[in-house]
């Protein structure tokens, strides 16, 4: 077999391909700088190869440890960062996360490739904290879903935004404010479900009014039982693209405001 051909099927057991970041925060379809409103994250590995010159990629390792505080904002971004902005958001307003594009592979596109679905979650500032320096320490509610499409196509996948709005009536204030992208996994040479997490950091303007409600926590949210998180290999796969409308959505109910 020519070496080529190897590394495709490599990529194609190991997904390495798909590894990404939602370094850029979208505000009324407007990309801002990678990591000036989302919390940069640590520089990790797995059990994949890590790549010295090129830190943007070993930012994209997944997380796959449920207990950790890494699944909270992605690796090591629970801890505030004084280089994070904070973006003033309109509650209703289009509201979206890009993906990194800046990969030195020419081959190595830079879209959503595996297959999940992506969540949205708020968690507001205590009182006189400033989201700038919280941890994130908090209750989270959801505020965006992005499921399947059809029974074998899913909202995410081979794109490079997951666009949103949060509801109108979300009580103003700083949030932080969680996207994950989970790539549900049960081939047996990996490590298992995945998860890709983010945080921006925003304030939230709007009449408020509504009154959020079914919390979780990062950790906690999530257990290796948690429908969605372990999936049921003969309903959905591999490659994970049947019978998608019955996938059962991890975590709380949405909140509509
Ligand atoms: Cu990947």
């Amino acid at each position: 077999m020519q070496l080529s051909v190897i590394l495709a099927l490599v990529l194609l057991v190991y997904g390495v391909e798909a590894h990404f970041t939602f370094s850029h925060l979208l505000v009324n379809n407007t990309q801002f700088s990678a990591w000036k409103y989302v919390r940069d994250v640590a520089l990790g590995t797995d059990s994949f190869e890590a790549y010295p010159n090129h830190p943007e990629w070993n930012k994209t390792f997944p997380q796959f440890d449920l207990a950790s505080l890494d699944l909270r904002c992605g690796r090591s971004a629970y801890k505030p960062s004084p280089k994070t902005l904070t973006a003033d958001i309109v509650a209703g307003s289009p509201i979206g996360f890009r993906i990194a594009q800046n990969w030195p592979w020419d081959d190595f596109s830079a879209r959503i490739q595996h297959p999940g679905p992506g969540q949205v979650y708020l968690a507001k500032a205590p009182k006189g904290v400033s989201v700038a320096e919280w941890d994130g320490d908090g209750v989270w509610f959801k505020v965006a879903y992005a499921g399947p499409v059809s029974d074998t196509k899913w909202t995410l996948q081979n794109g490079v935004d997951f666009n949103f709005t949060i509801p109108h009536t979300t009580p103003p204030g700083t949030y932080l404010m969680r996207v994950e992208m989970i790539y549900p996994n049960v081939l047996p040479e990996t490590l298992g479900t995945q998860f890709y997490v983010n945080c921006a950091q925003v304030n939230i303007l709007g009449p408020g009014g509504g009154t959020p409600k079914d919390f979780a926590r990062f950790p906690g949210a999530y257990t290796k039982d948690t429908p969605g998180v372990k999936m049921d290999e003969a309903a959905f796969g591999p490659p994970l693209n049947r019978n998608l409308n019955r996938y059962p959505i991890p975590g709380p109910a949405i909140w509509t405001g």
